[in-house]
């Protein structure tokens, strides 16, 4: 048995694929915020596979933990130099085992605020990534305007030298850099928004005319905000994940990432102060994205969350057995092709039969058990990217919606917190307490759920949208999903 940390590299190299390259030379270019399963599997293996080809000398990743709740990571990946195996488990079975340099240093914002402020205005940081979650942006998903109340940003407000928030931190960055002559840089998302370039320059900029209006000007003159479409579905990790890897190879890691062979990235070609070479190790470069994500978030992620939804109340525990279940995959299928299709208008160079067949196939992959419950986690942040823009496109042009009202009827019913097994469901979401509260008012008159406006905008006033919804909710409560599906529409389905 040996213990994944620097001193042991050479040893673990002579059985598993590991870095190549000489990490005490590499140089941080980029600051990564949220250093969970995603980035693991996703950004940080592109720059692993760069620093393996020598390309990539001044591109390691600087990763910071920004939460409290995020200690055991960080914690994990100090004691191990932050390094970690990512374990692709391939369509077959086989597990390909690769350990992961390009995270050269972790930091805990928590512990020291200031030194993460510091870190990002360093004039080797030449990009700052983000994973901080489709809820992190901190927007009011009905109206897209950020949502200064939160208390965490009246925090930053009053207490800027110790943030709390990316927003905060990003704020005293850049001041900071000006205060400092220094060039701007390039802040990136890698989250599954729409836009999520804009959305992270919005929502910064608002949180800035609160803060540090004068920085306003600098920022719109020296840092870029690229759209990107980032893909490849890590599940989390579970403790066999561990234990197999212990047992196969003899590495003692506590924290390894697992995910499919499956992954894509396109970015928009918009960095001042430099890149890395991504496109080298697969990434694609465009001058605009927005096909590319919305075609990614209203068929893969929505895809996702059809499945986990209904899968939930019917009690299933993986996102595989969904899409083995025929009635489930006939929904979903029937959902993509008369429902998002439609929305998505031409997509210059993307075979979309195609791709659609590709998700069925990865969404399938018997080996990920990608948890229904990691898909249904804070839904009321992920529904109003994934879905409700289709809902929205559609009832503009007096398209069907019923499919998507289904859904969203069965999320109604699957915030009561139970299946149709009668068993309990954890709800993970931080509109918990408030999706409790209006799922059981619904029992009694189902459109109440849809006041929640902070979501769901002005849907309630669609009629054709609230009988579709109403009349999906009645078919769950009263014969459960399957039948509901049955009876949704007996012509439709098929
Ligand atoms: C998932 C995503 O969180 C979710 O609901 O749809 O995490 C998905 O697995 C990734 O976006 C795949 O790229």
């Amino acid at each position: 048995m040996i213990n994944l940390n620097s001193n042991n590299l050479t040893e673990i190299s002579k059985s598993v694929s590991a870095p190549n390259y000489n990490r005490s030379n590499i140089k941080s270019g980029i600051v990564h915020v949220g250093i969970g399963g995603f980035h693991r599997a996703h950004e940080a293996f592109y720059i692993d596979e760069l620093l393996r080809r020598n390309e990539a000398r001044n591109w390691g990743i600087c990763g910071v933990a920004l939460l409290e709740y995020d200690t055991k990571i960080y914690q994990t990946l100090k004691s191990q130099d932050g390094l970690y195996t990512l374990i692709v488990k391939e369509l077959d079975g086989s597990l390909s085992n690769r350990v992961i340099g390009s995270i050269i240093d972790v930091m805990f914002a928590p512990e020291n605020p200031w030194a993460v402020v510091e870190k990002m205005a360093s004039p080797e940081t030449k990009i700052i990534t983000l994973t901080i979650t489709e809820g992190g942006y901190n927007f009011n998903e009905a109206t897209g305007e950020f949502v200064v109340e939160n208390p965490l940003i009246q925090h930053d407000l009053k207490n800027p030298k110790t943030p709390k928030t990316v927003f905060g931190y990003l704020t005293q960055a850049l001041k900071l850099r000006k205060d400092n002559n220094q060039e701007g840089l390039t802040i990136q998302s890698c989250d599954n928004i729409q836009g999520n370039g804009h959305v992270t320059k919005k929502m910064l900029l608002s949180f800035i005319e609160h803060a540090e209006p004068e920085l306003v000007s600098w920022i719109e003159k020296n840092v870029s905000f690229p759209n990107s479409m980032v893909d490849r579905i890590t599940p989390a990790t579970v403790p066999s994940d561990i234990s197999i890897l212990k047992d196969t190879t003899g590495i003692i890691d506590e924290w390894p990432v697992v995910c499919e062979p499956f992954k894509q990235w396109v970015i928009e070609e918009d960095f001042v102060a430099g890149r890395p070479a991504w496109e080298k190790v697969g990434a694609q470069f465009v001058d605009d994205v927005v096909p590319y994500e919305k075609m990614k978030l209203t068929l893969l992620n929505a895809g996702h969350s059809v499945l986990g939804i209904l899968g939930a109340l019917i009690g299933y525990n993986t996102i595989d057995e969904t899409v083995h279940d025929e009635d489930l995959s006939l929904f979903l299928k029937t959902y993509m092709n008369k429902e998002v299709t439609p929305t998505l208008g031409n997509l210059k160079g993307v075979n979309l039969d195609e791709y659609k067949q590709t998700l069925l196939e990865r969404f399938g992959n018997t080996h990920i058990k990608d948890q229904v419950e990691r898909i249904c986690s804070e839904s009321s942040a992920k529904i109003p990217k994934f879905i409700l823009p289709t809902v929205i496109s559609n009832l503009k042009n007096n398209d069907p919606v019923d499919l998507a009202a289904f859904v969203l009827a069965a999320w109604a019913v699957y915030s009561l917190g139970e299946n149709e097994k009668e068993e309990d469901i954890i709800i993970k979401d931080a509109m918990e307490t408030v999706l409790k509260q209006k799922a059981n008012e619904a029992k009694v008159n189902p459109k109440l759920f849809l006041e929640l406006e902070s979501i769901f905008g002005d849907l309630k006033s669609s009629k054709t949208f609230v009988d579709s919804f109403e009349n999906a909710y009645k078919n769950i409560s009263e014969f459960g999903v399957k039948k509901g599906i049955f009876e949704l529409n007996k012509s439709l389905i098929k």
